[in-house]
């Protein structure tokens, strides 16, 4: 059995959020335990499609992911989150709707120069040239956590050691 509890990844695009979240659900899977990820994939092009990147749309983004987290938390799911949310007020308000112990934050760390010279999806690049307003780190904000649960900083660490050391957390305090 586990202590259900939602993982919430923090951090910019191309930080290593999803490739994390998505190693650790394996892991946990392979342990039989009940998970699962919500990234852009299935929030931003469903639920959440009507929803863009202004700060408004952002803050509504992460305010309903919080509530579906909850429910799945709620459900007895290990939940793990894949998303930006730069706002440090919009975190905060998921930490507080879920209960004690619920919400753990994981701040992937990774400096935007290792971000944009990744740079997967050639965003960085648009975001360069001006073709992407508000682009997260560029010309829009990213809040740092200040009291994270977990940092992982996937320029000096391999993925490998990134789950793990999400993995020795939960165990740790007892969530499998
Ligand atoms: C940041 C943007 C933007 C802007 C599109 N700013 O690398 P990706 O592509 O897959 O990750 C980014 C994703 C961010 O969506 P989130 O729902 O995680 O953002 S937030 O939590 O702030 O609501 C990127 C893409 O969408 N993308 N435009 N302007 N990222």
């Amino acid at each position: 059995g586990h202590k259900s509890a939602v993982l919430w990844f923090t951090g910019l695009s191309g930080s290593g959020k999803s490739t994390i979240a998505v190693e650790v659900e394996k892991q946990l899977f392979e342990h039989h335990l009940n998970t699962y990820v919500l990234d852009g994939d299935n929030i931003r092009f469903g639920l959440n499609s009507n929803l863009g990147f202004s700060a408004k749309d952002r803050e509504e983004n992460i305010r309903r992911i919080g509530e579906v987290s909850k429910l799945f938390v709620d459900a007895g799911t290990l939940t793990l989150t894949a998303f930006i949310s730069p706002y440090r007020a919009d975190r905060d308000r998921v930490r507080n709707i879920l209960g004690d112990g619920e919400f753990i934050e994981v701040f992937v760390d990774t400096p935007i120069e290792v971000c944009e010279k990744r740079d997967v999806k050639h965003l960085y690049e648009k975001a360069r040239r001006g073709e992407i307003k508000g682009f997260t780190g560029i010309d829009a904000p990213y809040e740092r956590p200040q009291n994270p649960e977990i940092t992982i900083d996937t320029s000096t660490q391999s993925l490998a050691t990134s789950a793990q050391q999400i993995i020795d957390y939960l165990v740790e305090h007892k969530y499998i």
